[in-house]
């Protein structure tokens, strides 16, 4: 099942475009996601949504990530390579089994990345396999291994850039690069690393610090065991022959030696034998064990241990640092961003572009310090915090963040940093004015503000209305009850603006308007002071319509007790009057 459906991938993929295929299917089984895919013009995007999809999970995103990439010609067993990987990896790390049995049943087919016969190329690009593997290194570092597959370099529809940017992309994502050849190294397969060498060269002057990390070269269908055996010994002995460094060659030849040896911290090569007839020629051939010969099988089962067993993983670093699964989607987007173009970047762009993701990464980090550490004291439904209490913590949970970003080895020089140390303080701030604003909506008493503001102002009007009603001025009543109509309104729409969720603009001028008076109240209580001396009619209206609004609302409560008292007190003078007047009238009629 799992095999036709791979099968019928395969098929589709070479009529169409890689990711118009993927992004129709959606997929309940472990899959092939092309993270950087082709355009029709011979350059490539990352598609970021696929790569966030598969790597921005929780338990994810927070390990140490390595990288394993298999790169090379077409129609080399790259990806038939890769599905043994899977095998290994599923045993090892998903079902935790330490046994060489990894390597399958005789009869099952073989699927995970799409491989096949036939000369035709698949699209071109670079997939990930959709399931991140998890496992802790003796150190007790938790790492997410990623695998990743390249598709279509060194083909006759490949343009020499299209497959330079292929390589070049896995090999910088990658912390170890297979470099997948078939019967030999040759000269043009080191001369395809000289793009690196010369910004290995580079990043050396400006880090001191080794660019890459392991190359495997994996060569297939070695022909001369009698040569050099099959395996790591004799691969390492062709390796040492070709990365010779002698005076009697030409001095470029001798320069970009010198290189790619400088370009990564090790250089391995593994001799694989061929497979047999069934597996290089068969259109039937569905990757069954029992199909292929044993001598590849034996070697198979030395190479996958070899480079995927716990104690072998290579962690990816970048810098000399240790790179971190969030930190990893950065570092694609920025080296995407320099093969962008249609021109092969200049070694130098590839260095900025590290650089910038590097700084990149060290603000990530030190803004997630700020943030965890606020949301420790001031966060989610941790209770309301004084202003000038959280203002301190935000102070020191800063210097805290800027100290690490300042600590943290970065590529570039401090000049070129002084740039992302501003972008840091920035988010920090804007971070910070979140956190403030949550912290002032857990205020009760400030969220109460706006409709306590209105309310208090319809009282007034109402208050004022009825002082002017008094002395006969009218057209002053009728305008102080618009007052408090339009204080009811307004206090009308908060609450629905609060309730609905709908038309927040208004809500927000209301809530500025209601602090702006909440704020300037203290402005009238001023002025009501210095006029308390010349008291007149008119004066007295005006100092009616400015008071303070607490007085005024103390005064209108003490205004209706009173008002209410005093009626009680008619009330209660009038009913006992009748309750007299019926006594004295029935003992009038009891006595008649
Ligand atoms: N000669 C040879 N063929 C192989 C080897 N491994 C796989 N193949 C065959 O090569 C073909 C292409 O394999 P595939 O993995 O799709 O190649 P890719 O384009 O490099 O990913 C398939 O038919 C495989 O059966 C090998 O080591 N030697
Ligand atoms: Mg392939």
């Amino acid at each position: 099942m799992t095999e036709l459906r791979n099968r019928g991938k395969s098929e589709l993929l070479k009529e169409s475009q890689v990711e118009d295929v993927y992004d129709d299917v959606e997929y309940t089984q472990p899959h092939a996601v092309p993270i950087i895919v082709a355009n029709n013009d011979h350059t490539f995007r990352l598609d970021e949504e696929a790569l966030k999809k598969v790597l921005l999970k929780d338990e994810l995103k927070d390990r140490y990530v390595v990288v394993i990439s298999v790169a090379g010609a077409f129609r080399h067993g790259k990806s038939f390579l890769l599905d043994f990987f899977l095998r290994y990896m599923n045993s090892k790390y998903v079902h935790k089994q330490n046994t060489s049995d990894w390597i399958g049943s005789d009869d099952a087919p073989l699927d995970g990345f799409s491989w096949k016969g036939g000369s035709e190329r698949d699209t071109t690009g670079i997939l990930m396999w959709s399931e991140v593997f998890l496992t802790e290194l003796a150190t007790g570092e938790k790492v997410a291994i990623i695998l990743l597959d390249t598709q279509g370099t060194w083909d006759s529809k490949s343009t020499v850039k299209e497959c330079a940017t292929i390589f070049a992309l896995s090999t910088m994502i990658s912390s170890v690069q297979i470099y997948n050849l078939s019967t030999n190294i040759q000269e043009d397969d080191l001369q395809h690393l000289q793009l690196f060498t010369e910004y290995g060269r580079l990043a050396l002057a400006d880090s001191g610090k080794t660019p890459f990390q392991r190359l495997q070269f994996l060569v297939r269908d070695w022909r001369f065991p009698y040569e050099a055996p099959y395996g790591a010994v004799g691969g390492q002995q062709i390796l040492a022959n070709r990365l010779e460094v002698s005076d009697n060659q030409h001095p470029e030849l001798q320069s970009l030696r010198r290189h790619i040896t400088a370009c990564f911290s090790e250089i391995a090569c593994f001799l694989m034998p061929h497979p047999g007839n069934k597996v290089a020629t068969s259109p039937t051939f569905d990757g069954r064990l029992s199909e292929i010969d044993s001598e590849f099988k034996d070697n198979l089962k030395i190479l996958v241990p070899m480079l995927l067993s716990p104690e072998n993983l290579v962690l990816k670093k970048i810098n000399g640092e240790k790179v971190k699964v969030r930190d990893f989607v950065q570092y694609c987007k920025s080296y995407m961003l320099i093969y962008e173009g249609n021109e092969l970047p200049e070694p130098k762009s590839m260095l900025v572009a590290t650089a910038e993701a590097n700084n990149l990464a060290a603000v990530a980090d030190a803004k997630d310090v700020y943030m965890q550490m606020m949301e420790d004291v001031c966060g989610g439904n941790k209770p309301y915090m004084k202003s000038e209490a959280i203002e301190t913590e935000h102070k020191r949970f800063k210097d805290k963040a800027i100290d690490q970003f300042d600590k943290k080895k970065k590529m570039g020089g401090d000049e070129f940093s002084a740039a992302f140390r501003d972008q840091l303080e920035k988010d920090i701030d804007d971070a910070f004015s979140q956190f403030k604003a949550h912290n002032e909506s857990k205020n009760i008493f400030k969220s109460a503000r706006t409709p306590a503001v209105f309310f208090a102002l319809a009282v007034i009007f109402y208050i004022a209305s009825g002082l002017f009603g008094l002395f006969g001025l009218y057209s002053l009543a009728n305008l102080c009850n618009l007052g408090m109509a339009i204080a009811f309104i307004t206090l009308m729409t908060w609450s629905y603006v609060r309730y609905s969720g709908e038309m927040r603009d208004v809500g927000g001028y209301i809530d500025e308007t209601a602090n702006f008076i909440w704020e300037n109240r203290s402005y009238f209580k001023k002025r009501k002071l210095r006029k308390q001396n010349q008291y007149s009619l008119s004066e007295h209206i005006k100092s009616c319509l400015n008071v303070d609004i607490v007085t005024i609302l103390k005064t209108a409560v003490q205004g209706f007790v009173d008002s209410g008292m005093q009626q009680m007190a008619v009330e209660a003078a009038e009913r006992t009057a009748v309750s007299a007047t019926r006594i004295v009238l029935n003992g009038k009629a009891h006595s008649s």
